[in-house]
């Protein structure tokens, strides 16, 4: 039966050291309770670090026999694995990048050096539990690179991944040294979540633009799979937050602060201490209502709860001092014997207090200048249901924004909108709160952390299917076993093979994907058998193809089609043809590689092709939609065709085709064994004029190619030319 393994760098389990040994605490974290049920079922694992130090193997063991118990596995990390891959790297450089506060990063080698071996690390504890069908969902940005690590140990896992914080837009992602291994380690996933589909937007972006891999429809385009990406926002258990405010634990807390407070009103306000957070904003935007509203001295006060928070780290301990000051100021200039504009507290509370809190506040303020989603509002609306009042004042720049709409939305940057907020919240009719909460009650409530678990789960699955169903298959060894006895045995074998892509690389500068050594001498030995007859059946120019091969005894089809030439023969056309089309196309093309720097017309006889492989990647992508527009309408009724490969648009004589070419060998040499390998649209057409018994091979994924068989890149392609049965001389 196949099992479910959640990876996260915490487990949600606090483990502590006291006088009396080690104690376990479950943790509240919302995603402990989503996932629940997931980790808790049979057999299912949640694998992660327990959050102290264990060195001693007595100890380690004991702590493995007890999250066991609860379903989990440790991952033990040594202090300097957690001030170099946690403290250092995760929090140190990605945090701060992916919150856009790229100027506090730091660059560490030694840092990233440690984030690779702990993440390997954690590979290794993930794969002592998994077997290869099972399904592994890794969170968050402790662990970018595990995806990619577990994928090249366990191939056809069913690999999900699901980042926390914002994906920031490229620009950011580009400042990191480490960008390209980064995404590379997410996209060993089979399905990447997001909280927001800007986020998502930004991940595509990044990846077209840093590993110039096509992305379409939310979908990556692996030479050996596609990766699905997709925006599932994060819910709460809103259950648990209705009850928990409307319990007799929440009600006690309540009537004891009420006789305190009395009239006061309540701001509320929750947050880890955090530059992310917008705490001294949030602080100087209530300064500022204070001032210009005096009426509200003595009425309304701001409980800001800042649970402690990395305050070992400089930057973190300033911000706490910053804040400590904003707050003496304020209380010290407007405190009254019985009131206090702020209650400040550093420290985190129980549950239930929490719960009193959300139920207390007639104002919700969350202002976090960058929030992955931020789960604090979703719970003060949950906690708000059967009191029909409450206000919430939400960042545009938390993830929840696209979601809670009926929130007041503020910039948390303009102290004056956030004043004005303050004061239309506190101002705000009963039967306008109603229908807001109303609202966001609702939405919350559908959108839980459960339905999200499942959302996530089941969109894994059907990544799965869908990359199984549509993709050709692998060409196994038991298949290549096959088709060597069928080399073996066969008489007249015709052999059909694209050049780029299939048997080279493909390289920026089209030109220098000439053959190498190898190559040459691997198609020197195929084309000597006399029981073969090697075709190189390209795109290229017939120049280029006798330049490189023309010496070898091979046939050739250049130009997908247009020429022809067999082995020790003259090159000639497959049939005559019109140019003079291209006087009338050149100077669109021209125009194009004026707008587009980087782009250049590549002049064949019969064809002319634009290519933008070297243009930025996504102006490149734009111009080429004009441009194939731009065509489609020309080139109607023309008996032209425009063929979009691989980052070049090509406008060639429609009738021919790799296909047409290839007919002329089926026709003439009758082979009872034929092999076919390419890699693009234009082989689909060799493909597709071959019988079934061919053995046809595309290289790289693509989803609905007419291939048998697929295998992932030009290596396989080789290793497999290479395998073929030696020349049989004298045969
Ligand atoms: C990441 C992303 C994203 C806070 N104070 C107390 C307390 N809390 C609880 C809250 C809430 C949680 O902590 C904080 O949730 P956030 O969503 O604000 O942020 P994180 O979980 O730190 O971090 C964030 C989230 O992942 C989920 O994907 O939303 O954007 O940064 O649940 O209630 N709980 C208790 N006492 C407190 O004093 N008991």
């Amino acid at each position: 039966m196949s099992r479910t393994i959640i990876v996260s760098n915490r487990l949600p389990t606090k483990v502590q050291r006291a006088d009396d040994g080690l104690h376990f605490q479950p943790s509240e974290g919302g995603l402990a309770t989503g996932l629940g049920s997931i980790y808790r079922a049979d057999g299912n694992v949640w694998v992660g670090w327990p959050g102290l130090e264990v060195t001693d193997p007595k100890e380690q063991a004991q702590v493995t026999e007890r999250l066991a118990d609860d379903s989990m596995a440790p991952v033990f990390l040594t202090e300097g694995e957690i001030h170099d891959y946690y403290e250092g790297f995760s929090n140190g450089t990605l945090w701060p990048t992916f919150h856009y506060f790229s100027e506090l990063a730091t660059y560490e080698p030694a840092h990233w050096a440690a984030y690779r071996a702990v993440n390997e690390k954690f590979c290794q504890a993930v794969l002592s539990q998994a077997g290869p069908d099972d399904t592994i969902w890794v969170h968050d940005y402790q662990l970018l690179l595990l995806p990619e690590m577990l994928r090249a140990a366990r191939p056809e896992a069913t690999i999900g991944f699901f980042l926390h914080i914002p994906f920031p837009s490229y620009e950011l992602m580009r400042v990191l040294p480490w960008r390209a291994e980064l995404l590379r380690g997410m996209l060993g996933a089979d399905l990447i979540g997001f909280h927001t589909f800007d986020y998502m937007h930004h991940f595509l972006s990044a990846v077209g633009h840093v590993l110039g891999l096509p992305t379409q429809n939310g979908q990556v385009e692996l030479p050996t799979r596609p990766v699905l990406v997709d925006a599932f926002p994060m819910g709460i258990d809103y259950e648990r937050y209705v009850q928990a405010a409307a319990s007799e634990a929440a009600l006690g807390y309540e009537r004891t602060y009420r006789q305190v407070l009395r009239a006061t009103r309540v701001v509320l306000s929750v947050d880890r201490l955090d530059y992310t957070k917008g705490i001294a904003q949030r602080l100087r935007a209530f300064e500022g209502l204070l001032q210009t509203h005096p009426e509200y001295v003595g009425r309304v006060s701001l409980l800001m709860v800042v649970v402690p928070s990395r305050d070992q780290v400089p930057q973190y301990a300033a911000l706490k001092e910053e804040i400590d000051e904003l707050v003496g100021r304020i209380n010290a200039q407007y405190s009254t014997i019985s009131w206090d504009p702020i209650l400040y507290f550093y420290r985190s509370f129980p549950f239930e207090e929490l719960a009193a809190f959300y139920r207390m506040a007639d104002v919700a303020l969350v202002t976090p200048v960058r929030d992955g989603m931020n789960l604090v509002a979703k719970e003060f609306i949950a906690s708000k249901v059967g009191s029909d009042r409450g206000v919430l004042i939400l960042s545009e720049r938390a993830g929840a924004a696209q979601e809670l709409s009926d929130a007041l939305l503020i910039n948390p940057t303009d102290t004056d909108q956030l004043v004005a907020a303050l004061h239309e919240a506190l101002q705000m009719p009963d039967d306008e709160q109603r229908t807001r909460l109303g609202h966001m009650q609702e939405l919350v409530r559908q959108y839980d952390v459960f339905a999200w678990t499942k959302l996530f789960l089941d969109r894994l699955a059907y990544s799965k299917i869908k990359q199984l169903t549509l993709s050709t298959d692998l060409l196994d060894e038991a298949v290549t076993v096959q088709l060597l006895a069928d080399y073996e045995a066969a008489e007249r074998r015709l052999l059909l093979l694209d050049y780029d892509g299939t048997l080279q690389r493909f390289n920026a500068r089209p030109q220098r994907a000439q053959p190498d050594k190898e190559l040459l001498a691997l198609l020197a030995d195929l084309g000597a058998d006399p029981h073969n007859r090697v075709v190189i059946i390209s795109g290229r120019s017939r120049a280029e193809l006798d330049q490189w091969m023309g010496h070898l005894r091979l046939d050739f089809v250049a130009e997908h089609g247009v020429w022809l030439r067999q082995a020790g023969e003259e090159w000639h056309l497959f049939q005559e043809m019109q140019t003079a089309w291209k006087r009338e196309f050149r100077p669109l093309l021209e125009q194009y590689v004026r707008r587009t720097a980087g782009s250049f017309i590549e002049e064949k006889e019969y064809s002319l092709a634009w290519h933008y492989r070297r243009a930025d990647a996504g102006l490149g992508a734009l111009r080429a939609r004009e441009l194939l527009s731009h065509l489609a309408f020309m080139t109607s009724n023309t008996g032209l065709q425009v063929l979009e490969v691989d980052k070049v648009l090509e406008i060639k004589p429609a009738d021919l085709h790799k296909g047409t070419a290839v007919g002329r060998w089926l026709s003439t040499e009758h082979p009872d064994f034929i092999l076919a390998l390419g890699d693009d649209r234009t082989d689909e057409d060799t493909f597709a004029a071959l019988p079934d018994t061919a053995y046809t091979v595309r290289v790289g994924h693509a989803p609905r190619s007419l291939a048998r068989y697929s295998v992932p890149s030009p290596a396989e392609v080789r290793r497999l030319l290479r395998s073929l049965p030696a020349v049989q001389i004298n045969a």
